[in-house]
């Protein structure tokens, strides 16, 4: 809640962004459906805002919407995932406020512990493996001079101890769930992928794939999916309530309700009307007429209250028979939408062949392939790879910010990107 208000609009009624508002609508379908069954207990995966210091208005939508299900008894797991938590110290600035005040049923996931809750139809284990970062499970001086792959590999076995705690002392006849805010290595990610590559630590499936979890509930990745198809457990990213963005044009929104008991879990991804987004895209290089031809393309879609963007190719000499009112006209039943010409002369630059799509998933190899190909970018490739590798690194680790300057004193990153973090 409170991101991607890019793609709203400012409602005059409420003072509020529309997106805001399509996050809150969305999340209020779902807690309709908690109240109507009732459910005995709610999950939340984590990643409630955009960072760890929502603005109050922000909050407070949030709060109204979860109050209900204080209202109604249903004790709720809040988990603290990458974005809640505070850049600096420790845990989740923006969900503890709600343990601090001792919200009747409610239980903020802020570390790896057990949680045994009482629901009206009886008990349940829940396991909390909030997100994790290098300075949960390690000290500074096990790392130095690592790998990212290396501390890694060190933190996939921390967590496997931490667990093993964990299982020893549940009760074995206690229907169990593991909720974790984790990148687990076969999800995918969709058009996420590019994005994620670089920001944190990815757990192995088989962490997870145990006979004492009757079901394992993940939240982090938005695309919806179950990474164990043989559902022994069922190992489920419901994915993001409403769009974050156009890289997630095409998957469908929603939660999950589980059925659960000890040994068994069914569940049943249940849909979201979540705002639809429309990417219309146009090659009119072609075109005698290009305008009568965007024209067409936008029609050719329902854009009613969907969030459009029109992406179309033209040729220089073309722009004079573009009439851009008209085209604003004709989109003018989207929610939203933005315009993106993009000229021939632009496009016609050389792609580099390195770059194809069967390779550089990593948005360091795609810099370096990059930079290797700019001779006039040489006397800054290095810092400019290094400020990369820093921004990449920043999202999970405030410390490898210090680290990162450590490498000023050291010789310049070189340019095959076999970088290697201090
Ligand atoms: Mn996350």
């Amino acid at each position: 809640m409170g991101s991607g208000f890019s793609h709203g609009k400012l409602n005059p009624e409420t003072g509020l962004n529309t997106r805001l508002e399509d996050f809150v609508n969305t999340l209020s379908k779902c807690i309709d459906q908690a109240l109507a069954e009732p459910v005995d207990l709610v999950l939340f995966g984590g990643d409630a805002f955009p960072d760890a210091t929502p603005p109050p208005y922000v909050q407070e939508k949030f709060a109204s919407q979860f109050r209900r299900l204080v209202d109604a008894q249903i004790p709720t797991v809040l988990l603290v995932g990458n974005h809640d938590q505070h850049s600096q110290g420790q845990g989740g600035a923006s969900l503890c406020i709600y343990r601090t005040l001792g919200v009747p049923g409610f239980v903020v996931g802020d570390r790896i512990t057990t949680h045994r809750i009482q629901t009206r139809n009886g008990a349940v284990q829940i396991i909390t493996v909030p997100w994790l970062t290098r300075s949960t499970l390690l000290a500074r001086p096990e790392t130095e001079g690592l790998s990212l792959a290396e501390v890694n590999d060190i933190l996939i076995e921390r967590l496997r101890t931490a667990l093993e705690g964990e299982i020893r002392r549940l009760d074995p006849e206690v229907p169990t769930v593991l909720l974790g805010h984790l990148m687990i290595d076969t999800a995918n990610l969709g058009a996420e992928r590019l994005l994620a590559v670089g920001k944190g630590f990815t757990m192995p499936l088989s962490l997870l794939t145990r006979p004492c979890f009757d079901y394992v509930a993940l939240g982090h990745v938005h695309r919806h999916q179950n990474l164990n198809k043989s559902n022994d457990p069922p190992v489920i990213y419901p994915g993001s309530i409403e769009r974050v963005d156009f890289g997630e044009e095409k998957e469908e929104k929603g939660y999950i309700k589980v059925s659960l008991e000890r040994g068994k879990a069914d569940w049943e991804f249940c849909p979201l009307p979540a705002r639809v987004f429309r990417t219309i895209k146009v090659d009119v290089t072609e075109e005698r007429d290009p305008q009568e031809k965007l024209i067409k393309a936008i029609a050719k879609h329902n854009i009613e209250e969907a969030v459009v963007r029109l992406i179309y190719q033209l040729r220089s000499e073309q722009i004079d028979q573009i009439d851009s009112a008209a085209i604003h006209r004709a989109l003018n039943q989207a929610h939203s939408y933005t315009i993106q010409p993009e000229l021939v002369s632009q496009l016609a630059r050389p792609r580099l062949p390195e770059l194809g799509a069967s390779s550089a998933t990593d948005p360091m190899e795609a810099l370096t392939t990059y930079l290797n190909n700019r001779p006039d970018l040489k006397d800054i490739s290095a810092p400019m790879l290094e400020a990369a590798h820093r921004l990449l690194a920043a999202d999970t680790e405030p410390i490898w910010l210090d680290a990162a300057s450590k490498t000023d004193q050291q010789p310049a990153a070189n340019t095959q990107g076999q970088l290697r973090l201090l």
